[in-house]
């Protein structure tokens, strides 16, 4: 087999390959029980690694509780020259980067690198951000009064990422939450815990060459109870949860119980909306990339297309045609455009919600199926499939995370299509494909999409740092990486100033003694 430059990558990482040793594991306090980490590419076991036990996380916890002491009093603009220093990195580390995430995750190495990029990219709006952490000032009603309100680091910010985006959505909290002179404890999806040490790795890197506690930024390893150990406590201000929804309600409930405060990205069931004004080209791009790219496993990928009557056929058409030019094999090699499931488990979920389709009454118009045989060997390859199907079938209210795009059927006004999108618990990411005006400001009105991010002749996902990222409803409401998101990860202070001899009360009262 063709190694694609695995070892070489892994071993720029300073990440050990089970053939280098038993153990791997740059957080210092791991005791816990060993983890495996298999290539859903290959099947290979690629690593094991320590996990981190009920000890070593108070060990953790009191190491960034003293490096937040220190990293709190940097002025900000000098944590921004440290988030450059890291990024220099991730740009010289880029290529093996890229190529860890798509060997360990499984997606594309194209997307592999865009996952890297968007690291990069947070990094360098962090830095600008660093000399911008602005608060207002306001005219107070009293004389000789002086108002303003400041943010001040908030401490320590818990960060539980999923498989799916395994470095970029740590890089997303990071980068703010250091600019912001929080300090980071990371629990990555243990289905992909090499991403998460190549990552400590670089960090840990820069803070030592900066004299810096490497406790500004912390790992630790293991299952969901490893999360639970941050989600119960109250040392940490701030817990930053991705995954599935039943995940987040079960975070936003333990973080509730204490009142920390939570910033929830939970799961998607993004919709195009396709109207007799759409280009049909652009549509067959947009609805393919998201509906295919990284197998259908990012929380913002493509799950249904909602498309008028008058155009159904000739889209699906379309669709089906480019389905059919799709190569699905090993993301490491760049002919492929479709790599494997993270794990078997995810075929089964894969499986099951193919079989609940036709069962409602769906029309499998691709059929989808597992791969089998040379090049498959590890069982995690499926066919994408398309379905015809309804707008109320359970399945189709329901995200699952493989690559299964549902078509569904609209007529009369866009009103209709809007009402079918937003007719799901889910309200992450939508779309409308259109060249009609009126129709596009429908969509992004009161009365249209109710998605934290709504799109104009532009898929569901692949969006930019730059704008806040997130999503209503059981999507959980946070909002991480651009815009103003950066205020969740500080505290707000408002400050009153009286530099007079008098001391008026507010509000007129009179108070004389
Ligand atoms: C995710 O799937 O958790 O918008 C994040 C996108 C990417 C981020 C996805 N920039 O598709």
């Amino acid at each position: 087999t063709v190694d694609f430059g695995i070892k070489q990558a892994l071993h720029q990482l300073g990440v050990k390959d089970i053939n280098d040793g038993t153990s791997t594991g740059s957080n210092h306090f791991s005791s816990g029980k060993i983890l495996e980490s298999y290539s859903p590419v290959d099947g290979h076991l690629i690593a094991k690694v320590k996990t981190t036990s009920k000890e070593d996380y108070q060990k953790v916890i009191e190491t960034a509780t003293t490096a937040f002491k220190t990293w709190r009093t940097m002025p900000a603009p000098q944590r921004g020259d440290i988030v450059r220093q890291f990024s220099d990195k991730l740009r010289e580390k880029k290529e093996a980067l890229g190529k860890l995430v798509s060997y360990e995750m499984g997606k594309s190495y194209q997307e592999g690198l865009g996952e890297v990029q968007e690291m990069i990219d947070i990094c360098d709006f962090a830095v600008g951000l660093s000399r911008q952490l602005h608060g207002l000032t306001m005219h107070s009603e009293r004389p000789g009064h002086r108002m303003y309100e400041q943010y001040h680091p908030l401490g320590i910010v818990g960060i539980i990422s999923a498989f799916n985006f395994p470095v970029a959505v740590w890089s997303w909290n990071t980068a703010l939450a250091w600019i912001c002179g929080d300090v980071c404890v990371w629990k990555p999806s243990e289905k992909t815990p090499l991403c998460g040490i190549a990552c400590q790795n670089i960090a840990a890197e820069v803070f030592a060459k900066n004299n810096l506690p490497e406790g500004i930024s912390c790992l630790i390893n293991g299952d969901y109870q490893v999360g639970e150990f941050m989600t119960q406590d109250s040392r940490i201000p701030l817990i930053s949860a991705t995954g599935s929804i039943r995940m987040g309600k079960i975070v936003a409930q333990e973080v509730a119980k204490r009142l920390g405060k939570s910033l929830l990205e939970l799961g998607g069931n993004n919709a195009i909306i396709v109207t007799p004004d759409a280009d049909i080209k652009m549509t067959v791009i947009g609805a393919v990339f998201g509906a295919v790219g990284t197998a259908g496993q990012r929380c913002t990928s493509t799950r249904r297309l909602i498309i008028h009557e008058s155009i159904y056929d000739t889209v699906k058409t379309a669709i089906v045609d480019a389905y059919k030019q799709l190569r699905i094999g090993n993301p490491l090699d760049e002919n492929n455009h479709v790599g494997p499931l993270i794990d078997t488990d995810a075929v089964k979920m894969y499986q099951n919600a193919l079989a609940k389709v036709v069962e409602e009454g769906g029309h499998l118009v691709i059929e989808g199926g597992v791969l089998t045989g040379e090049g498959y060997e590890s069982g995690c390859y499926v066919k994408p499939a398309i379905a015809e199907a309804k707008p109320d079938f359970e399945i189709v209210q329901h995200e699952t995370f493989a690559p299964i795009l549902y078509l569904l059927k609209y007529s009369g006004d866009v009103g209709n299509a809007i009402a079918i999108q937003n007719g799901v618990v889910q309200g992450l990411s939508s779309a409308i494909m259109t060249n009609n005006l009126r129709e596009a400001e429908q969509f992004l009105s009161v009365n249209g999409s109710d998605c934290g991010i709504a799109n104009v002749n532009i898929g569901t996902s692949g969006a930019e740092i730059g704008g806040a990222f997130g999503g209503e409803k059981e999507t959980g409401g946070g909002r991480e990486s651009g815009s103003d998101a950066w205020k969740v990860y500080m505290r707000r202070q408002t400050n009153t100033i009286n530099y007079t001899t008098e001391l008026p009360l507010a509000q007129g009262i009179k108070f004389d003694l």
